[in-house]
């Protein structure tokens, strides 16, 4: 697919994928989504990716309000669907993923940073979920993922406010794991804690996101299910074989898979 919203840069094993519509503050276009979804599911080759959007004041500022001024009702729930399916593959992605947000992360912006593994953000970052300022509701996924990540009471206060949030409140909901001082630091920071993870097994980084994914929402008699199912599995892995030889002959371990 011809990527014309979206910038790829790869290096050291690392896909950086750069939301990239300065003129609407990377808004998420069905052009985007549609480029998103492709690079996503057709994913395969490097052991990480990051999500960005090009700098400037937003990292992206949500759905394409242009765009969904003038659509009907058939066309809205399409475009939510596609928007939900995007932060799905990105959830189910079987590499860690890194959101670094540099600026404004509203509305369907927020909503693919939550759908990363894990934040890291500059000071200049505002998080919310506005929605309800333009009579719609959160629609890829906010109802969903705020309230696990921030706690029930939280996410109701802000998606019924709309109110903005800045980096350092973010921080403290838990939204967000760790902020910089600008983005040279935040890329550095989100590379160095990737590369301390490529020293793991593949296999097992894999399977804990797989499990983290499948237990959210699950009971803790489930979960535990699920969890077990996993670590039976990883007793079947080279990886496995590999990483306890290496503990018990003191030496480090040369992971495979
Ligand atoms: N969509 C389309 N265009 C946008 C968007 C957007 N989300 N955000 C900004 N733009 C455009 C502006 O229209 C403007 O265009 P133009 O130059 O042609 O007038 C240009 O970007 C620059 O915008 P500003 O002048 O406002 O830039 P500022 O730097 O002053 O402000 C903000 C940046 C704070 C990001 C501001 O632009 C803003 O508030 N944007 C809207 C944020 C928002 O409300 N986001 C939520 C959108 S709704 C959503 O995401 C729903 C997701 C689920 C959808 C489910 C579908 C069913």
């Amino acid at each position: 697919m011809d990527y014309q919203t979206l910038l790829l840069d790869e290096h050291d094993d690392v896909l950086t994928v750069t939301v990239h519509r300065p003129p609407a503050r990377n808004a998420l276009s069905q052009r985007t989504l549609t480029e998103l979804r492709h690079l996503l599911a057709t994913f395969a080759g490097p052991r990480a990716l990051l999500l960005t959007g090009s700098e400037g004041p937003a990292f992206i500022a949500g759905a394409d309000i242009r765009e969904m001024a003038a659509m009907t009702p058939e066309e809205g729930e399409r475009f939510g669907a596609l928007g939900q399916e995007v932060t799905r593959l990105l959830e189910q992605l079987p590499v860690p993923v890194i959101a670094c947000v540099d600026g404004y992360a509203l509305g369907g912006g927020c909503e693919m940073a939550m759908a990363c593994d894990f934040v890291y953000a500059t000071r200049k970052a505002v998080f919310g979920q506005p929605e309800v300022l333009l009579g719609l509701i959160p629609g890829f996924g906010g109802c969903v993922r705020l309230f696990r990540r921030v706690g029930v009471a939280k996410a109701r206060e802000l998606i019924y406010s709309g109110r903005r949030l800045d980096a350092a409140e973010a921080h403290r909901l838990g939204l967000v794991n760790e902020v910089f001082d600008n983005r040279e630091e935040m890329f550095a920071a989100a590379r160095l804690v990737l590369a301390d993870i490529a020293a793991n097994s593949p296999a097992a980084v894999k399977a804990c996101k797989s499990v983290l994914d499948a237990v959210d929402g699950l009971g803790v008699e489930e979960g535990l299910k699920v969890e077990l199912e996993a670590f039976r599995e990883a007793f079947t892995t080279a990886d496995m074989r590999e990483g306890t030889a290496a503990f018990l002959a003191k030496r480090a371990p040369t992971f495979r898979t």
